[in-house]
């Protein structure tokens, strides 16, 4: 059994203007593509073929790193296109946003931090929203690493992620990582984001 590309739940012009027809084209068909192709092509013949995606990234430090890299690839990229909508962006309510604003002082602020988590990861990775031991924090993770994994700095349950490898935004927005950040926040799915905080408490 072997892992494969899911479908986008939208169409690759459904984020524009934030996030370009080009860009997702090229990320979802081609980027995340390439992991799951790779991860099949690591893992095939080997014991750790069958196992789950989960399985597989939370024993990310003692596998080989075309698991890992690959495996958090494919993770990460699902996880990011179920978080994403048209239409979306606002300001999540009900729960989440109680926990927002206890545990970051205001939405604001949150925004201001999960930016800035995003900003000051070095090269390509990921900024986190997770659930850890009850409550909303903020992380980073370089690579294809994600907050599930036995290697993580901080680890947790992810409800809200950013992809910020330059593939992610690049073509509109070249060395711009600010400005996608900015434009991020009128495409995430706070709908999702809470069915994922409710799941994880
Ligand atoms: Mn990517």
């Amino acid at each position: 059994m072997s892992f494969t590309l899911p479908a986008l739940p939208y169409a690759h012009d459904a984020l524009e203007p934030f996030i370009d027809t080009a860009t997702m084209q090229i990320h979802h068909g081609k980027h995340h593509q390439a992991y799951v192709d790779n991860l099949n092509k690591a893992i095939a013949g080997t014991p750790n073929e069958g196992k789950s995606l989960e399985d597989l990234v939370a024993v990310a430090g003692s596998i080989s790193p075309a698991v890992r890299n690959n495996g958090g690839g494919h993770w990460n990229h699902s996880f990011f296109w179920e978080i994403l909508a048209p239409k979306a962006g606002g300001a999540p309510i009900g729960d989440l946003a109680k926990a927002i604003d206890n545990n970051f002082g205001s939405f604001d602020a949150f925004k201001e931090k999960f930016a800035n988590a995003g900003m000051t990861r070095f090269g390509s990775g990921w900024a986190w929203l997770i659930v850890k031991d009850g409550k909303l924090e903020i992380s980073s993770t370089p690579n294809q690493d994600n907050p599930l994994m036995d290697v993580a700095e901080v680890k947790g349950q992810p409800i809200l992620g950013v992809d910020v490898w330059e593939h992610a935004y690049y073509l509109k927005y070249q060395n711009r990582r600010a400005e996608y950040l900015t434009a991020f926040w009128n495409v995430v799915n706070w709908h999702k984001v809470a069915e994922l905080f409710a799941k994880a408490k």
